[in-house]
C-alpha cells in the first residue's frame, strides 16, 4: 500500500495536472489508506490550489487553467466531504447556520469545506450558494429561524458585502438576533472587529471551534 506522503503527492499532482478523475481516485485512495480527510483536504488539495492561485497572480498560468484546477479540486472535495459528513452523522444539533458566499463572489470551494466541517461538528447548515444578495442572508435566517449567519468572501472587493449584511441587520433592528461569523482568504480578525462581526475563523476547523466556544450566545 502507498504511504501517506505518496497518496498526498498523488492528490497534489491531480490538481496540478487539472485531472478530475485522478483527484477523485486519489481522494478515495486517501480514505482507504485511513488518512484524516481534513489533513488530506489541506495538504492534498488546498495547498496546490493556493500555489496555482499564486502562479496565476504572477501570470505564469491563465484563468482557464485555474478553473480546470478548481474543477478537479471540487470533484475530489466531494469524496472527502462525504467522509467528513459521515463522521459527524450522529452528533446532536448545536445550532442552525445559514451560510453563503457574498454577492459578486463565485468562489465556493472554501465555503463547501466550511459547510462540511460544520455539519460534521453537529451544526445544521443551510447552504445559500454563491453570489448571495445581501438581504437574502437575513431573509433566509428569518425563514428557517437560524441562530448563525456565516459569510464567506474571497475577494478584497467582495469582503465589503460582509459589512453590508451586518449593517442591514442593524438597520432592521436585528443586531444581536443572529450570531455572525465571517471568513475567506482576505478576511482577518481585524476586519471582523471593524465591521462588528461576532466571530472570524481562519479555516473550517477553526470555524467549528469558534462556534462551539460561543454556543451560550444562542443556546
Ligand atoms: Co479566484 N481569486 N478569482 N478563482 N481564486 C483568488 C481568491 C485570488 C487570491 C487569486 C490570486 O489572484 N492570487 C484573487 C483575489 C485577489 C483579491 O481580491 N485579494 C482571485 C481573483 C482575482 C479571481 C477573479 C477576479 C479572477 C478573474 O476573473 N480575473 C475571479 C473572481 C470572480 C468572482 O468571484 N466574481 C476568480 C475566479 C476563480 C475561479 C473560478 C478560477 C476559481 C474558483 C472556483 C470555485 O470556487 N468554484 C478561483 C480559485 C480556485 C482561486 C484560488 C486560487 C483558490 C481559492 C480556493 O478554493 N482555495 C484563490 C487564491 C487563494 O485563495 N490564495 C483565488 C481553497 C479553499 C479550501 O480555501 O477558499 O481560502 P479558501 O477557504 C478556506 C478559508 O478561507 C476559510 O476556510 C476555508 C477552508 O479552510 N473560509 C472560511 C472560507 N470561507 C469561510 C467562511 C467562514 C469561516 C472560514 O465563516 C462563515
Amino acid at each position: 500500500m502507498a504511504t501517506q506522503e505518496e497518496v498526498l503527492a498523488k492528490m497534489r499532482a491531480s490538481i496540478e495536472d487539472y485531472d478530475k478523475e485522478a483527484a477523485v481516485a486519489a481522494a478515495r485512495e486517501a480514505l482507504e489508506a485511513g488518512i484524516d480527510p481534513n489533513l488530506a483536504m489541506e495538504e492534498g488539495f488546498a495547498k496546490p490550489i493556493r500555489a496555482l492561485g499564486e502562479a496565476f497572480d504572477r501570470m505564469e498560468i491563465f484563468l482557464p487553467q485555474l478553473v480546470m484546477a478548481a474543477d478537479a479540486m471540487k470533484a475530489g472535495v466531494t469524496v472527502l466531504e462525504e467522509a467528513i459528513l459521515a463522521s459527524g452523522s450522529t452528533l446532536e444539533k448545536k445550532g442552525v447556520v445559514v451560510l453563503g458566499t457574498v454577492e459578486g463572489d463565485i468562489h465556493d470551494i472554501g465555503k463547501t469545506v466550511v459547510m462540511a466541517m460544520l455539519q460534521a461538528g453537529g451544526y445544521e447548515v443551510h447552504d445559500l450558494g454563491v453570489e448571495v444578495p445581501t438581504p437574502r442572508f437575513i431573509q433566509a435566517a428569518e425563514e428557517i429561524n437560524a441562530n448563525i449567519i456565516g459569510m464567506s468572501a474571497l475577494l478584497s472587493t467582495t469582503m465589503l458585502r460582509q459589512r453590508d449584511v451586518i449593517e442591514l441587520l442593524c438597520n432592521k433592528g436585528l443586531a444581536g438576533r443572529y450570531f455572525t461569523i465571517v471568513g475567506g482568504a482576505p478576511v482577518t480578525q481585524k476586519w471582523a472587529d471593524e465591521i462588528g462581526a461576532d466571530a472570524y475563523a481562519r479555516d473550517a476547523v477553526e470555524a467549528v471551534k469558534v462556534l462551539d466556544a460561543s454556543r451560550e450566545k444562542w443556546a
